[in-house]
């Protein structure tokens, strides 16, 4: 028999412990859940294209199916621990039952039909999603390069990069492929993730709902700078997109006397010509083509606003930015790249 001071110090434990397992339940949950959101950027459950909505309707349903189950088999085991519990005085193990036929065809049937009323709308999706795109489809080939995205539009003729404009309320046919790793197109609130195989040509077809911007992001391991390629699909209406599409294809101007003009003798002058294409001064193919680097928001993928101090940090020594970018520190002093920056900024 333990003394009344022993149960006290057990019963003091005992409560701690229960404080102390309620606490780290709290913050797990907190911490889990702060993560959730319906409508942040990268949102699954923000549907904004007809493919989103197909992908999200199959995640309903399993959704829905496996919280059916959750509560069925968390009922069940709550009642067997409390109904089987052991209790002083009574008999030491409840009957023990084995082969029963009718509960061993019940769980094999069960969860059969379980699958199966997933199999079935998932198949459905995928063949919906896969479908040829239809004829008047803006057709946009994806390539995917470590770290960057390219964007072209043949019937266009036009190339960008990072930023993917397309017009809403039209289908737009991806067909996704690249020259060096596997990466991965995923912009969850237009369209699942499609793997961008070199050799291969993978296709993705969406039809975006509303103007907007959408964020995404590489989503296969891709090497060093993976986190950093990232990508925005800015969603116009019509009309502005053809706004767009008339800006990117217009010849770029001359710049301004002054550092502009000097930026681009630079420019011109530099190793930049054999890695990056601006129409009409160069016409590299390694780099994003820059012909209206301006009119982006973001730089190398996402990483930063386009601003002078951040091109020209850039400019500088590419990789102190971007862990391992294919773009090398070509010793180029502040005023030089202060100079190019402010030409490649001018060109919208
Ligand atoms: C060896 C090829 C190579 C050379 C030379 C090179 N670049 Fe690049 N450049 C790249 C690659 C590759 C990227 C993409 C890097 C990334 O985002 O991961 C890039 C990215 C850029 C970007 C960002 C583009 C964007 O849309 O975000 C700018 C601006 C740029 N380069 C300017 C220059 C200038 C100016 C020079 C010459 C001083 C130059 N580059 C020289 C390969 C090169
Ligand atoms: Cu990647």
């Amino acid at each position: 028999m333990p003394s009344d001071h022993a149960r006290g110090t057990l019963g003091d434990a005992k409560a701690a412990v229960d404080v102390r397992t309620t606490s780290t339940i709290g913050l797990a949950l907190s911490l889990g859940l702060g993560g959730c959101a319906w409508d942040a950027p990268m949102s699954t459950v923000a549907a904004r294209s007809d493919v989103a909505r197909e992908i999200l309707h199959v995640y309903a349903i399993i959704t829905w199916i496996a919280v059916g189950i959750a509560l069925v088999v968390g009922i069940a085991l709550a009642w067997v621990v409390v109904r089987f519990r052991s209790r002083p005085g009574a008999p030491g193990m409840p009957a023990q039952i084995r082969g029963h036929t009718l509960l061993e065809i019940s769980w094999t049937i069960a969860p059969a039909i379980v699958l199966l009323v997933i199999a079935i709308p998932t198949i459905q999706v995928i063949f919906r999603t896969q479908a040829a795109p239809p004829r008047d489809a803006l057709q946009v080939r994806v390539l995917g390069h470590q770290w960057w995205w390219e964007f072209r539009y043949p019937a266009l003729e036009v190339v960008t990069a990072n930023e993917l404009h397309v017009p809403a309320g039209r289908p737009v046919a991806l067909t996704l492929d690249g020259p060096d790793v596997i990466h991965s197109f995923w912009v969850p609130m237009l369209g699942g993730k499609r793997d961008v195989v070199p050799g291969r040509q993978n296709r993705l077809t969406f039809t975006a709902e509303t103007a907007g911007e959408y964020r995404g992001q590489c989503a296969e391991f891709c090497g060093v700078s993976h986190a950093n390629m990232a990508m925005r699909v800015v969603v116009d209406a019509p009309d502005a997109f053809a706004r767009w599409v008339a800006a990117q294809k217009a010849e770029p101007g001359e710049p301004a006397p002054g550092p502009a003009a000097d930026g681009k003798a630079i420019f011109a002058r530099s190793a930049c010509v054999g890695c990056h294409t601006i129409r009409g001064v160069s016409s590299g193919a390694l780099g994003p083509d820059l012909t209206t680097f301006g009119s982006r928001r973001t730089l190398a993928a996402g990483i930063l606003p386009i601003t002078v101090e951040t091109v020209t940090a850039w400019l500088k020594n590419p990789p102190a930015l971007k862990p391992d970018a294919k773009m090398p520190a070509l010793g180029l002093t502040d005023e030089q790249a202060r100079a190019v920056a402010t030409y490649l900024i001018g060109l919208k």
